[in-house]
C-alpha cells in the first residue's frame, strides 16, 4: 500500500469508532482528552521511559507531574510513576504489599478489600496468590469500618498486611471512610492503599456544595496511613490514554519493586512495564499547567451539574437513582439492567451496569451535555415502555 491507502483504510476502521463528543458514550470514564494533548502526543511520541538515561527531559517532567499530583495530594515528598492505567498502578501497589509482607517472612500475602474494589485487584490476587478479606457493605455501598476493626482484634495471629480503600468507586463513586479506615491501619501498622483512579482528580477539586452531608471526603496523604494511591490522568484527568498514576509517600517503596535492569542507563527498573512511552507523561504536564486548579474546578462543577440534571430528569419519568451522588456517576435502580444496556444498545445508547446493585451506570464525564441527557432519558423511557 502507499501512504494515502493506507491512511484512507485506517480512517475507514477509525469511522468505525463511536466518538464521545456524539454524546453516546455514558458508561465510560475516559473522554475526549484535552485538546493540547495532540500537539503534545506529537512532540513525545518516540519517547521511553523504559530507559530514562536516553529521556532526561522526559524523565525530569515525570519527576515533575508526580511532585505536582503529590502537591494537590498533600505530599510534598512523594516517589511514583505515570503508567498504562489504574490496573498497572493497582497491580504496582499491590506488588509492593506482596513484597514487604515476604520481607518480613510471611508465607502468605492478607489484604482487607472492599466488595466495590475494581476486577484489576482480582487480577493482581490471581498474578500473586494473594489473600483477600471483604467485608460488608453499609448501606451507602462502602466498607463496613466496624467489622474491620473487629476482624484485626479477632484475628491477632492471622496479621493483616494491608487494606485497601477506594475514592470513588468504579460503579458507584461512593468513597470509603479512609479517614476511619486510616486510623485503624495507623494504630495495628497495616499499609493503607486507596484506589482513587477516579475520584483522584474530582474529590480535590469538589466545590463544598457539591458534598453530602456526614459523609468524609478525605483520602490522601494527610492521613497518616495512607502509603500509595492510584490516581489516573487519563480518566478526569483529561490526559489522553496511557496516563495512569501511582503515587507513594515517599521514596523508601522504591526498594520493594525494584528488580536489576544492568543494560539500562538506569540499572533498576521498578515498573511492571517495561518500555513505556512517555506521552501520558508530557500531556499529563501540560494539561495540568494549562489548567491549573481553577480549570479542574470547572470542569468538575460543570460535571457535578450535569449529575444533578441527568438525576432530575430521571425521577421526572419515574426513574430512582440508587444512592445520592458522591462524584459524576448515576446509578439508576433496573431490575433487569443486562437487558436494559443490550436493548439501549441497539439503539445507540452506550451505558455500562453495576454488579453490586441492579442498577444501571451513566459516568457524567465532561463529554456530555444536557441536550445528550434529555435525549437519554427519553430513549431509556421508551426502552422500558416496549
Ligand atoms: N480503579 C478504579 C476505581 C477504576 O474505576 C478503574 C477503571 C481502574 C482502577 C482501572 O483503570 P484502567 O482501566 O485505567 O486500568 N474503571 C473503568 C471501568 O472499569 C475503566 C473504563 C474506562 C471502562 C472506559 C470502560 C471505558 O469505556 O469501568
Amino acid at each position: 500500500m502507499n501512504e494515502k491507502e493506507v491512511l484512507d483504510a485506517l480512517k475507514k476502521y477509525r469511522e468505525m469508532d463511536l466518538k464521545y463528543e456524539d454524546g453516546r458514550i455514558l458508561g465510560s470514564m475516559c473522554t475526549k482528552p484535552h485538546p493540547i494533548s495532540k500537539k503534545i502526543s506529537e512532540m513525545f511520541f518516540e519517547t521511553n521511559l523504559g530507559d530514562p538515561g536516553l529521556f532526561k527531559g522526559t524523565k525530569k517532567l515525570e519527576d515533575e507531574v508526580i511532585q505536582m499530583m503529590g502537591n494537590f495530594l498533600n505530599n510534598n515528598n512523594p516517589f511514583g510513576y505515570i503508567i498504562s492505567g489504574g490496573t498497572e498502578a493497582n497491580i504496582t501497589a499491590m506488588r509492593t504489599i506482596k513484597n514487604i509482607s515476604r520481607k518480613k517472612g510471611n508465607k502468605t500475602t492478607t489484604v482487607i478489600i472492599p466488595e466495590t474494589a475494581h476486577f484489576s485487584f482480582e487480577k493482581a490476587r490471581e498474578m500473586m496468590d494473594l489473600q483477600y478479606i471483604k467485608p460488608p457493605l453499609t448501606d451507602y455501598y462502602t466498607m463496613d469500618v466496624k467489622y474491620i476493626k473487629d476482624y484485626i482484634e479477632d484475628n491477632k495471629n492471622n496479621k493483616i498486611d494491608a487494606i485497601v480503600g477506594i475514592a470513588g468507586c468504579t460503579e458507584l463513586g461512593t468513597i470509603d471512610n479512609i479517614k476511619a479506615i486510616s486510623k485503624l491501619a495507623e494504630e495495628n501498622s497495616i499499609y493503607l492503599h486507596v484506589d482513587a483512579a477516579f475520584g483522584g482528580f474530582v474529590i480535590p477539586f469538589l466545590e463544598d456544595k457539591y458534598k453530602l452531608n456526614n459523609y468524609n471526603y478525605e483520602f490522601d496523604f494527610s492521613l497518616n496511613a495512607v502509603s500509595s494511591i492510584t490516581i489516573d490522568p487519563h480518566k478526569m484527568g483529561l490526559a489522553p490514554i496511557p496516563a495512569g498514576g501511582i503515587l507513594f509517600r515517599d521514596i523508601s517503596f522504591k526498594k520493594y519493586l525494584d528488580v536489576e535492569a544492568p543494560y539500562l542507563t538506569d540499572i533498576h527498573q521498578a515498573t511492571l512495564i517495561g518500555t513505556r512511552t512517555g506521552i501520558g507523561v508530557a500531556s499529563t504536564w501540560g494539561v495540568m499547567k494549562l489548567l491549573g486548579e481553577e480549570g479542574y474546578k470547572n470542569i468538575v462543577s460543570e460535571c457535578m451539574d450535569k449529575t444533578y440534571y441527568l438525576i432530575k430528569k430521571a425521577k421526572e419519568y419515574g426513574f430512582k437513582p440508587v444512592i445520592d451522588p458522591v462524584l459524576n456517576i448515576v446509578a439508576l435502580e433496573d431490575e433487569n439492567p443486562s437487558e436494559t444496556c443490550l436493548k439501549l444498545r441497539e439503539i445507540g445508547w452506550y451505558v455500562s451496569i453495576c454488579k453490586c446493585v441492579g442498577a444501571l451506570r451513566i459516568i457524567v464525564m465532561p463529554h456530555i451535555e444536557k441536550e445528550h441527557i434529555d435525549e437519554f432519558v427519553e430513549a431509556l423511557a421508551s426502552v422500558k415502555k416496549n
